[in-house]
């Protein structure tokens, strides 16, 4: 499946983005702590070429802990590999509700320390917010802030246009629409973006969705599945896991058939809001892996 999900205002973004790129000081990619790779976007990757990256795991306390501790590692560089690195300096660091006092000190801090401006001079710093649709952007800008200045709801596209907004200390920092990239041509990236609640509902087919994850939650979360749906045995597919759910919460159609649609809506908000435990859809190993298979696979054809 190719999700071709490009609207108007997004191609407006993307060039608005390369427009700014150049005069900022330091860009914060905002990803999904349960799917860093997935969530990060190509397109600001080929623009920030070296520039100085702070990479916010956002929606942390809905992944899983253990996993979010290796994606930290994995994506920061230090300063020695970072003049060696093609992606430059990055420093990635978890953000969730229970830590955003922490957030709202260390992000202007980590702005100051990697553009080597401090005092008076860090009245300077630009620093530009990026990232997928509804991944928790303007949380960020408002919580930076102090106070509510940016909207933020529970749905991608929230934010349509630019928004500055100037921090105590100076910093002068921009809220951005989501961005998604034209051609979001792996099947597991598109449909675990939608998954997320990236993509919206409309340029989707809900029910693949749904199975995609059901398989994933199966594999990698089979008992947190189980207890949250008081099942006595495993599914064998990620459709058995849907009808189980409709079976269990009474997803039925008139006619006594399971309501699949119902089913699918049941799991994909549960898993968004938390509510089967704290899950990681991907690990840096997984993906690594699935680079050197795709790897292979082009070296076969
Ligand atoms: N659980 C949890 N939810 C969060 C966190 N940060 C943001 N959210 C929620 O994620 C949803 C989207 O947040 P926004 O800040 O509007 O996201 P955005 O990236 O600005 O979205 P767009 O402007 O649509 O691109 C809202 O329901 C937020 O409450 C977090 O750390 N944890
Ligand atoms: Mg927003």
């Amino acid at each position: 499946m190719s999700i071709q999900w490009y609207p108007g205002h997004m191609a407006k973004a993307r060039r608005a983005l390369a427009k700014a790129f150049p005069s900022q000081d330091v860009i914060i990619e905002v990803l999904d702590a349960r799917m860093p790779y997935a969530s990060s976007n190509p397109v600001v990757t080929a623009l920030r070429l070296h520039k100085p990256c702070i990479k916010i795991l956002s929606k942390a306390d809905l992944a899983d802990p253990d996993v979010t501790k290796t994606w930290i590692q994995h994506l920061s560089t230090s300063e020695a590999q970072a003049s060696a690195s093609p992606v430059g300096r990055v420093v990635a660091v978890p953000s969730s509700v229970e830590r955003f006092a922490e957030i709202k000190k260390r992000i202007p801090e980590l702005c100051r320390k990697l553009t080597g401006r401090s005092g008076a001079n860090s009245r300077s710093i630009r620093a530009m917010v990026v990232g997928i649709p509804n991944v928790g952007k303007s949380t960020l800008v408002n919580l930076l802030l102090g106070r509510k200045v940016a909207n933020v709801r529970n749905e991608p596209a929230v934010t349509k246009t630019e928004q500055l907004v100037t921090l105590d200390g100076g910093i002068l920092l921009s809220d951005n629409p989501g961005l998604l990239w034209p051609d979001i041509s792996e099947e597991a990236t598109g449909l675990g973006l939608a998954f997320a609640g990236a993509i919206s509902e409309a340029a989707l087919d809900y029910e693949s969705v749904a199975r995609f994850g059901a398989e994933l939650l199966l594999v990698r979360y089979p008992t947190l599945v189980m207890a949250r749906y008081r099942l006595k045995e495993l599914p064998s597919s990620g459709e058995a896991l849907l009808m189980a759910i409709g079976q269990h919460r009474g997803c039925l159609r008139k006619d006594g058939v399971i309501d699949m649609h119902k089913a699918s809506d049941v799991l994909i908000h549960e898993f968004r809001n938390g509510a089967i435990g704290r899950i990681s859809l991907e690990t840096p190993e997984h993906r690594l892996k699935s680079n050197e298979n795709a790897a292979t696979e082009i070296v076969h054809d």
